[in-house]
Formats: structure tokens, C-alpha cells, sequence
């Protein structure tokens, strides 16, 4: 490497701070152009900082995916509401993602859901929290395909109005909408210095933590009303085979027994379609033959257990 090019060279942390269910994730992948953390449609579904790399030019931007801001209330919920300002706190610059429609249809008063009344509570926490805080922000409205012009600009007025952020991108993370922009931009606010990254690394979460979280989105897509968020997965082992396929063990820790009933489904048909489904993606991720083997205990305080929650860097009190 020459040194020119060394003195070009940028990087930093861009952290995507948002309420649940904004798209955060969705963001970080279509940004990094790979799977680095999971999405569903349901809220809450990161729980821990996820990074992802962006390389632009001369600058690798390493994007910190984090858990969704609410109003929490139990120990696990408190602890990643934290993470999330921690990663905000870390970062060069920070990404405030909202759900746009949403947030338009309670601040009209047009059919607002429930969820959504949620959403726009949760981002006046976090303008207060930035407020508090004393960091400024990105705004990124999201989700721009499901919305009218009209009411983006009536939104970023709104917003402007808070006095929290310095730029706004209009994007749709799921469409790639205002991607370009947002990137040059992100790249551009990287500071000078040597990469963090190999450049052909994208993310740095290890194999197992990343099996154990394509498990739990299945999981999540497959019985998230039955049980919302009252599941964890670990993987337990890993062993590498000389055919070069893989065997992978995993544990689903529920709260009850009722919940085990659930995730097993009569004749255990729910989990085998759970690890038919991850065991396809993770051959895909790892581009070998994966054996996947599942099993599901109950743990009634899993997610007060301070060791299994440290293996996603998660606290508690
Ligand atoms: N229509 C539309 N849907 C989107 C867009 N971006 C994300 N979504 C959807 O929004 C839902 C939530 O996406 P996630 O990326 O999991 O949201 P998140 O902010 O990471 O959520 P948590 O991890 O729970 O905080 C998913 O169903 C996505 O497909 C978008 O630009 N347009
Ligand atoms: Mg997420």
C-alpha cells in the first residue's frame, strides 16, 4: 500500500439507532450487501450490537446495528436498550432511522395502529435520549415506498423542528431507495485513518453466534404469535468435519413447558420446519453441507442468566 493511498484512507463507526421494527437491520444489510443481521417483521428482533462493513471509496464505514429504543421493562429489555446507547455514544456519527408511515399516520391521525402510537412514543425517548444525551443525529426516514411526498416533507419539518439532526435522507431500505446518497454521505463523515477491517471482511460476529441467530429467525417467523419473545438460542456445538461439512448443536431455551409443546409441534413438525429453514440458509452463508441438530429446553429465567446473555454482550443489572 502506498502511503498516498494510506493518507486517503477513512474509517469509523456509524451507529443506526431507531425504535423496534424501523428497519434498522434491513439497513444495515442492504448497506453492507449481505445478511449480517436478522430481520422479521416483528419488533425486537436484534438484541444485541450486530456490525456490518460498508467500504465506499476510500472509506470503511463500520455500521453498528442495535436493538430497537422502547420503554423497557424487563432486565433482558433494559440491558439491550443500553446497548443501544452505547453503540450510539461509540460512533462518529449516529443514524436515527424512522419509520416514516408510521410515524405519518399518528402524527395525521390517519388510521394509526396501535403499533405505531408504540413507535412514535419510542421515538420522543430517543429525541429526548439525544437531548439528553447531547449527540446530534442523521435522520433517515424509511420506508419511503409506502408513503406520499407530501407528507416526507411535512415529516422532515417536523423533525428539523427538534433541532437533534444535522442532515435527513429520504430512503427505503427494502427497495434501495436513496441508498447512493446515504452512503457518499456516511463515507464521507468517516474520519481519516487506517481501516479497522480486513477489506474483504463484512461482519465480525462469530460463526456460532450468527448460526444460533438464523435459528432464532426462523423461530421468530414460524411461531412469533404463540410465542413472542420468550425464546433464545444457543449453539452448543460446532464440529468440523473432514468431508469439510459441518455439525452444528443447537439449544432453543423456552420459559415453559407449554411454549417446549409449541416449538416442537405435534410430531415435532414446527422445529423440523424451523431447522430445515436455518440449516438451508446457514449452508448457503457457510457454502457447505450443514447438519443442523435442535433441541428445546426449558430454562424459566434464561434471559435473567447472566452467562448466556454475556455471549451476546448483553448486561444486566
Ligand atoms: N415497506 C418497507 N418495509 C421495510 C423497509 N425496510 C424494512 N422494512 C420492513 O420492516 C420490518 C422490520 O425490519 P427490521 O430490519 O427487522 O427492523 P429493525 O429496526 O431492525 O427491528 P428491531 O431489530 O426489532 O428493532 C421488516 O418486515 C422489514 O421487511 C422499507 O424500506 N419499506
Ligand atoms: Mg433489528
Amino acid at each position: 500500500m502506498t502511503e498516498q493511498s494510506l493518507e486517503n484512507k477513512a474509517c469509523g463507526f456509524t451507529a443506526i439507532i431507531g425504535a423496534p421494527n424501523a428497519g434498522k437491520s434491513t439497513l444495515v444489510n442492504a448497506l453492507v450487501g449481505a445478511k449480517v443481521s436478522i430481520v422479521t417483521h416483528k419488533v425486537q428482533t436484534t438484541r444485541f450490537n450486530v456490525r456490518g462493513v460498508l467500504i465506499e471509496d476510500a472509506s470503511q464505514v463500520v455500521l453498528v446495528d442495535t436493538p430497537g429504543i422502547f420503554s423497557p421493562k424487563r432486565a433482558l429489555d433494559r440491558a439491550m436498550v443500553q446497548a443501544a446507547w452505547n453503540g450510539a455514544a461509540e460512533a462518529d456519527l449516529i443514524v436515527h432511522l424512522i419509520d416514516a408511515p408510521a410515524f405519518a399516520r399518528v402524527l395525521n391521525n390517519a388510521a394509526a395502529k396501535p403499533q405505531d402510537k408504540k413507535a412514535f412514543e419510542d421515538v420522543g425517548r430517543i429525541i429526548e435520549g439525544l437531548k439528553k444525551h447531547e449527540l446530534r443525529a442523521d435522520l433517515a426516514l424509511n420506508k419511503i415506498d409506502q408513503l406520499e411526498k407530501e407528507e416526507l416533507f411535512i415529516l422532515a419539518k417536523h423533525f428539523e423542528e427538534t433541532g437533534c439532526y444535522n442532515n435527513t435522507f429520504m430512503i427505503s431500505a427494502s427497495r434501495g431507495f436513496g441508498l447512493k446518497e446515504l452512503k457518499t454521505a456516511l463515507a464521507e463523515a468517516m474520519p481519516a485513518g487506517p481501516w479497522h477491517y480486513p477489506e474483504d471482511q463484512i461482519a465480525d460476529l462469530p460463526s456460532r453466534l450468527l448460526a444460533a441467530e438464523i435459528t432464532r429467525e426462523k423461530l421468530m417467523l414460524r411461531v412469533h404469535e404463540e410465542l413472542p419473545y420468550a425464546a433464545s438460542v444457543e449453539t452448543e456445538t460446532w464440529e468440523e468435519h473432514r468431508n469439510g461439512s459441518v455439525r452444528i448443536g443447537q439449544v432453543i431455551f423456552v420459559q415453559r413447558e407449554s411454549q417446549r409443546k409449541i416449538v416442537l409441534g405435534k410430531g415435532g413438525q414446527v422445529i423440523k420446519a424451523i431447522g430445515a429453514a436455518a440449516r438451508h440458509e446457514l449452508s448457503e452463508m457457510l457454502d457447505r453441507q450443514v447438519h443442523l441438530f435442535l433441541h428445546v429446553k426449558v430454562r424459566e429465567n434464561w434471559s435473567h442468566d447472566r452467562a448466556h446473555l454475556a455471549l451476546f454482550g448483553l448486561e444486566i443489572e
